[in-house]
């Protein structure tokens, strides 16, 4: 009997296809509307694996109620939606996709930043709003990025990139805050590993770039944006989470900080009457960090070959542990 694969959401055809070459019986939601929790525990009763995403909440409750799932593979980098924990105590192998969206999730975090500092969303609904009437010598200033200091939380895969681009395009001065020290960005960039407080101080520009832990939850909160330079941007393309939208919010409305741009939000998806929506120096973007051909195609590979793998070899490419 062939193994039984529910795939959550209909996934790139790449999945599609490796998985049915392999000779699973898989079963798509077509939909593409995100099942219930509860309606995806009842589902998953009659499948061995799940390809799921960070959108589905698979918690101690899902983990201990599918405890006959093999492997559930994430179409993600990002797990904090799993309670691996949990999973290592059922049995249940995890992987996810590291790697795909390095470059395209960089990407709209270079470009949140440059659509910040030229305040360009608002910009935008200035012409919509037939408010663009005639040359103004001091109003809409943005500021420059060149020879700025980048300020970047969570070196790690993707803050990397970032790094780079900034350094190559404005010749920013990258300072960092992680971990553990990153060897390669120090050599290649001349990056400066720096305490939290002084990333908050020294930075023109804060773009996260860490995961979503007990440690970083909320961590960018009052406190934190009353640290840094009321001229600086903050950016965040990692999870919502990671900030305090309420203090970020207060902290725009004060001066506290001059600008933020988001591809992610707490909750998501944001409401429209959000006031960030409403700001000048604000960019807010649906969650697109890897909402490219080649991220999402990548995404697939990974995901699909992480099941296949399991049932041919017992390991897995991509686990998280
Ligand atoms: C996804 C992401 O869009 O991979 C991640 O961690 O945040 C994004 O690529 C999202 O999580 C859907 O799974």
């Amino acid at each position: 009997m062939p193994k039984k694969v529910f795939l959550s959401l209909q996934y790139p055809q790449l999945a599609i296809d490796m998985l049915e070459q392999a000779g699973f019986d898989i079963t798509i939601n077509k939909s593409n509307n995100p099942i219930p929790r509860e309606e995806l525990i009842h589902i998953c009763k009659d499948y061995d694996a799940l390809l799921s995403t960070g959108s589905n909440k698979i918690d101690a409750h899902f983990l201990k109620s599918s405890q006959h799932l093999d492997i559930i593979s994430q179409f993600a980098v990002g797990y904090d939606n799993i309670d691996v924990q949990a999973a290592k105590q059922y049995g249940i192998v995890i992987g996810n996709a590291p790697g795909a969206m390095t470059e395209a999730t960089a990407d709209v975090a270079f470009g949140l930043m440059i659509m910040v500092s030229r305040k360009m969303v608002h910009m935008h609904k200035t012409i919509e709003k037939g408010q663009w009437k005639h040359f103004v010598p001091t109003a809409n200033l943005g500021f420059e990025l060149d020879g700025k200091t980048l300020g970047v939380f969570g070196l790690g895969t993707i803050g990397m990139v970032k790094a780079k681009r900034c350094k190559a395009a404005y010749g920013m001065d990258i300072i960092y805050h992680n971990r553990s020290r990153n060897q390669e960005a120090e050599g290649t960039l001349n990056a400066q590993y720096v305490s939290f407080d002084e990333l908050l101080a020294q930075s023109d520009v804060i773009s996260v770039h860490c995961n979503l832990t007990e440690e970083t939850k909320g961590l960018f909160d009052k406190n934190a944006f009353g640290k840094m330079k009321n001229s600086a941007v903050f950016i965040n393309t990692a999870r919502g989470g990671i900030h305090n939208e309420t203090d970020l919010i207060a902290a725009l409305k004060n001066g506290s900080i001059w600008g933020a741009g988001l591809d992610v939000t707490d909750p998501e998806p944001m409401q429209p009457n959000n006031p960030l929506l409403q700001m000048e120096n604000v960019a807010v973007l649906p969650h697109i960090g890897s909402s490219t051909v080649e991220a999402r195609n990548e995404m697939a590979r990974m995901s699909a070959q992480n099941i296949i793998d399991f049932y041919k070899t017992g390991k897995i490419p991509y686990p998280v542990t």
